[in-house]
């Protein structure tokens, strides 16, 4: 699309049929609901050309004044992903020995979570989330980022959901404290970790927790 001279183009809407929306929203539902956040990986490996557009899908989320206040970090070395599980054991260690109340513990225990993180090794991919409170500017200043934090979790949503949509699956892991990624991955100091996210294929035997999710009746109010 040329640029305008107001700097506005037209939108090019998908345009359905209100029957193929009706379609449309039940199959995406159907697809999504099948989602689940997945403990046990695969070591097979996943093709970086796939990782890519997963993470260009996720960059397509709308953020506070466009200023996508995000950057990706795709990691596939296993000496840099040693490193991270390592790190987010020890603080996870901590964490459930001490840091988490007991209320936060018996909620965890149907989830059977704990702090050991092997498929931080296995997964072929780790994708690290981090969030921007700030841009640099050349002359020392900071160009402000808004709604950051709803902005990064836009685009997590964003990616996993790409992250199902192919196939693949992930957890959205929140090791904490998780600064220690910014050390491993030598980010700059305005990015901060906001998530940590595993992503390839189920193992074989992977086992996910028998829940349910909560009713229309109860999640959802009409006026
Ligand atoms: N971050 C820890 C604990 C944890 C917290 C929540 I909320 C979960 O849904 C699952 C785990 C961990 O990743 O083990």
């Amino acid at each position: 699309m040329a640029p305008t001279e107001s700097g506005f183009v037209p939108y090019q809407p998908l345009g359905f049929t209100p029957e193929e929306t009706r379609e449309r929203a039940r199959k995406f539902y159907q697809l999504l609901n099948r989602r689940r956040s997945i403990r046990h990986f695969s070591d097979q490996p996943v093709d970086r050309e796939v990782i890519e557009q997963l993470l260009l899908t996720a960059a397509s989320a709308p953020s506070g004044a466009h200023k996508q206040p995000w950057t990706f970090c795709a990691v596939q070395d296993p000496g840099l992903k040693q490193r991270i599980r390592r790190a987010a054991e020890e603080e996870e260690y901590r964490s459930y020995h001490g840091r988490m109340s007991a209320e936060w513990l018996s909620d965890l225990a149907p989830l059977g979570t704990d702090w050991k993180k092997p498929f931080l090794e296995t997964a072929p991919w780790l994708i690290v989330l981090f969030k921007k409170a700030y841009d640099p500017l050349p002359d020392g200043g900071r160009a402000k980022n808004y709604y950051v934090n709803e902005s990064v979790g836009i685009a997590a949503g964003f990616l996993i959901a790409a992250i199902h949509q192919a196939g693949l699956v992930t957890l959205t892991h929140t090791p904490s404290p998780m600064n220690f990624l910014q050390d491993i991955l030598q980010r700059p100091g305005h990015e901060r970790p906001y998530l940590l996210l595993p992503v390839g294929y189920p193992a074989e035997d992977a086992q996910v927790p028998d829940l349910e999710r909560k009713p229309a009746e109860v999640v959802i109010r009409w006026y």
